[in-house]
């Protein structure tokens, strides 16, 4: 590729710049990649899909988009249509590894290549209101707070959406013809690895442990990945007073002059800072007089009130409510957000109780970080874990939440890994190893084997600390199958809380 076809490429940075013609090959056709080429047909670019799988439904409204597509299971074939394609801009959809012979072969010859997040900032001109990006990273709770900083912002009176790996696309968002003020992006390690030059008026990584090793080929790569999303931030770097690496990520972090950083922890809070004293949630960073004065925001026990006391659950209130605070949300509407926030289902959703024992679906922790966190917030537990590892290892987590378990149900297809680390830490734990059926449902039988190790007092919790693509089509899908086999074994009670029985096994 020439170097002027490169320039011309690389110099398109608004919507109104001319895109019509230019050759770009879209790789995927998840919701990334059909988003992308129907974001470029519109712009008049000629657009090829490459992907692999079956999607009858998008294929045909590529054909109504315009788009050229070219579907193979085989690289070699994806490859060859690329080749033949020629293209002068590949887009490529998260799930692409870095190694893919597809990327490869564009970066070798020198072909611009963008994650969709990249060409989203270049087209975020669309409308006249231009959108403020918050974005948020780290290793678990990024869509919970993703989710109510928006609220938070919308609470504020702003046209706010959230965004990106919370799975909607950016370009659907930045396509929507009223605008918006402020978008709240969910970044995952995949996007941030392809990030580009992207300005965000605030920012937070939550927190980080080691997570998709298989796809990013080590932990420092992983590590340089996420500390991206400080990059060039605007306004405010939030990070987590408890997890130091993301402090130093802050304070290696090129950003615009001004920015400030703005911790969050459980702790009692620093000038800068938000916290908690006293049992009462506290911002100590946007305070005027913040070295004597904080405003308050909410109470320990409000949020007890409504299940949100768990203490990685307090700590995405205190990140969202920072970068909802940088934005210029009043304290009391921060405040009111939170009180009326509802998280997503499968997020250490309480199902109910049967037989004195308490039943949580916490499918969303599909790494081992997630699965210490709501293990932690338990006393004494039957715990159902496994799936597809993604190069983790449970030795730290077992070791670690040995003590407070009382049976383990092992399912997935990484059970041999996990099978060695309970016997090497926590041989004495009674434990049953779920080999799917041929007739009867993997959460079937992994339900009846929890229950069988239950007592009353005891919690059975779903936090396999692995991925759920080897066995369900995602984790929502292993949560509901879940929640259905308990409703089964509860007699289509589950969801009906008995609260007379808080407190037995469960600090939750
Ligand atoms: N494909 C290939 N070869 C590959 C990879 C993908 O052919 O090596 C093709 C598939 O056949 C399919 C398409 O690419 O046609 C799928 O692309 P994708 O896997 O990038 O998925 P999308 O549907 O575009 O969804 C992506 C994110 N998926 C991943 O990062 C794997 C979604 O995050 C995100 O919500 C969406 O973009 C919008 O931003 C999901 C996720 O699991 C929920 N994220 C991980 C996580 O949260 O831990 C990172």
């Amino acid at each position: 590729m020439t170097l002027a076809a490169r320039d011309r490429v690389l110099a398109l940075t608004s919507w109104h710049h001319d895109w019509s013609g230019l050759r770009v090959a879209v790789l995927g056709l998840g919701v990334t990649g059909f988003s992308v080429a129907d974001t470029l047909c519109e712009l008049g670019s000629r657009v090829r899909v490459i992907f692999g799988g079956v999607d009858p439904d998008r294929e045909q409204l590529l054909k109504v988009i315009g788009a050229e597509q070219a579907q193979s299971l085989s690289d070699a074939v994806q490859l060859e249509s690329l080749r033949e394609f020629d293209p002068q801009l590949v887009v490529v959809s998260p799930g692409y590894r870095p190694d893919h012979p597809l990327t490869v072969w564009a970066e070798q010859r020198g072909t611009v290549v963008w994650g969709d997040i990249e060409l989203g900032w270049r087209l975020r001109d669309k409308t006249d209101r231009l959108a403020d990006w918050l974005c948020v990273t780290g290793t678990n709770g990024k869509t919970t707070t993703t989710q109510l900083t928006a609220h938070m912002l919308r609470a504020g009176g702003l046209r706010a959406a959230p965004v990106g790996n919370i799975g909607v696309p950016i370009l659907d968002a930045l396509r929507d013809p009223q605008g918006y003020d402020a978008l709240v992006v969910e970044l995952s390690s995949f996007q941030l690895h392809r990030l580009g030059e992207i300005s965000p008026y605030a920012s937070v990584c939550l927190n980080i442990a080691d997570d998709h090793l298989d796809w990013h080929g080590s932990s420092r790569s992983y590590r340089e990945a996420k500390a991206k999303v400080y990059e060039h931030t605007q306004v405010a770097c939030v990070y987590n007073r408890a997890d130091p690496a993301t402090e130093q990520m802050v304070e290696e972090a090129d950003v615009i002059e001004g920015a400030r950083a703005i911790s969050f922890g459980l702790d009692a809070p620093p000038a800068s800072g938000f916290g908690v004293v006293e049992g009462i949630l506290v911002d100590r960073g946007f305070h005027a007089a913040r070295h004597n004065e904080a405003f308050e925001l909410v109470t320990l026990d409000e949020l007890a009130e409504r299940s949100l006391q768990a203490p990685h659950l307090v700590q995405d209130i205190l990140a969202a409510s920072a970068l909802a605070r940088s934005r210029g949300v009043e304290p009391s509407e921060v405040a009111q957000a939170i009180l009326s926030f509802h998280p997503d289902p499968h997020r250490a959703q309480r199902l109910g109780i049967f037989n004195g024992v308490i039943w949580i679906d916490d499918s969303k922790a599909t790494n081992a970080h997630a699965a210490d966190a709501s293990l932690r917030a338990l006393e004494s537990v039957v715990w159902v874990v496994g799936g597809l590892l993604k190069g983790g290892d449970l030795s730290d987590l077992v070791r670690d939440n040995a003590h407070r378990l009382r049976g383990v149900v092992v399912i997935g297809s990484d059970r041999t890994a996990v099978l060695e680390a309970l016997l090497r830490h926590a041989p004495e734990v009674p434990r049953i190893e779920v080999v799917p059926g041929e007739t009867e449902e993997t959460m079937t039988l992994a339900v009846a084997a929890a229950a069988s190790l239950a007592k009353a007092g005891d919690t059975v919790v779903l936090s396999p600390a692995a991925a759920s693509m080897d066995q369900f089509s995602d984790y929502a899908d292993r949560g509901r199958r879940f929640q259905a086999a308990v409703r089964v074994l509860g007699g289509g009670d589950a969801g009906d809380d008995d609260t007379s029985a808080e407190g037995r096994g469960s600090k939750q």
